[in-house]
């Protein structure tokens, strides 16, 4: 038995899918932890909670079909979570895969602005795993307004959109062939879902009614450590609850009418932006992930609002 992970490796219908290069290895070390693996067992878990086990000691065609296929599916979605660090802030981006999905309320709970349900494109791209963190927000600025500053890997709270544009600048300073910015709408809502599937929340969902901050088990007021709330299917923390998240977007109730077919970011000169993923302020229903909310001015500042940052591909 092997419990290294790094040397895990997936051996299928004697052994022909194999993971052995240290790039893929990596990758995998990302998101599966090889609990145990021997020529006929392999157990392993994602993202510290499901598990799956791959046998082979079985020689039928439909086992090995199976665990052929399990396999497939195990890589191709490590190879869907690949994740840049960043070096100087330490921030995680995961890469979204691009794809189509159907954008807006497809549960029929939500509200009109909601509607109506359009299909919409979406090129790849990268985004935070967490919301930004303090200590992140801090290693480029010289200072750090937030309420909730009980340990440096708590969200930074009480930012503006201009105060994440500087924040932006600096980091950028250190990647002048990258473009990093607040996600659209679109980016948002489409990471939210994993990729556009059809769920209601990003990662498992607060039982009705429930304030998102209690759902974590603290019944206190104010924001959690990143990544307190369970991950979604591509491993992104926290897109409903702990903080509301800023989008690039211009609000308007209809924008969804004036929506391009690929990668849409509505803009127009209205004054008010939105916000995106519920919060410890709010209930559970304005943590899903179509709800759009607030259409508040970009120079506000409130204590349940932070953000993630998006890395263009
Ligand atoms: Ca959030």
């Amino acid at each position: 038995m092997n419990s290294d992970p790094r040397s895990c490796s997936l051996d299928v219908d004697l052994g022909r899918i194999k993971v052995t290069s240290p790039e893929r290895r990596q990758r995998i070390g990302n998101v599966f932890d090889c609990i145990a693996a021997r020529y006929d067992l392999m157990r392993f878990r994602i993202h510290g909670r499901r598990e799956f086990v791959l046998k082979t000691d079985s020689f039928s065609l439909p086992r090995l079909a199976a665990a052929a296929l399990l396999a497939v599916v195990a890589i191709s979605t490590a190879r869907a979570q690949e994740v840049w660090r960043e070096p100087v802030t330490g921030m995680d981006f995961v890469r979204v895969p691009g794809g189509c999905f159907e954008m807006g309320d497809t549960f029929g709970d939500g509200e009109t602005n909601e509607l109506p349900v359009h299909k919409v494109c979406m090129k790849p791209y990268w985004i935070g795993r967490h919301e930004v963190t303090q200590a992140q927000w801090t290693r480029l600025m010289d200072y750090n307004m937030s309420i909730f500053n009980a340990s440096p890997a708590h969200p930074v709270d009480s930012v503006n959109q201009a105060d994440i544009a500087a924040f932006v600048g600096k980091l950028g300073g250190h990647h002048p062939d990258k473009v990093f910015r607040v996600p659209t709408e679109a980016e948002w809502e489409y990471a939210c879902r994993a990729g556009g599937q059809r769920e209601r929340f990003g990662g498992e969902p607060p039982p009705d009614g429930a304030n998102t901050a209690e759902y974590a088990d603290r019944h206190g007021e104010g924001s959690m450590a990143a990544g307190s709330f369970a991950p979604n299917a591509l491993g992104i923390h926290d897109m409903s609850g702990n903080l509301w998240e800023w989008v690039s977007d211009v609000y308007a109730a209809d924008a969804y009418l004036h929506h391009e077919a690929e990668n849409p970011h509505y803009q127009s000169s209205g004054p008010s932006r939105l916000l995106r993923g519920g919060a410890w302020s709010h209930d559970a229903a304005f943590a899903r992930c179509t709800k759009r909310h607030m259409h508040c001015r970009p120079t506000a500042r409130f204590d349940f609002v932070g953000f993630r940052l998006v890395l263009e591909e």
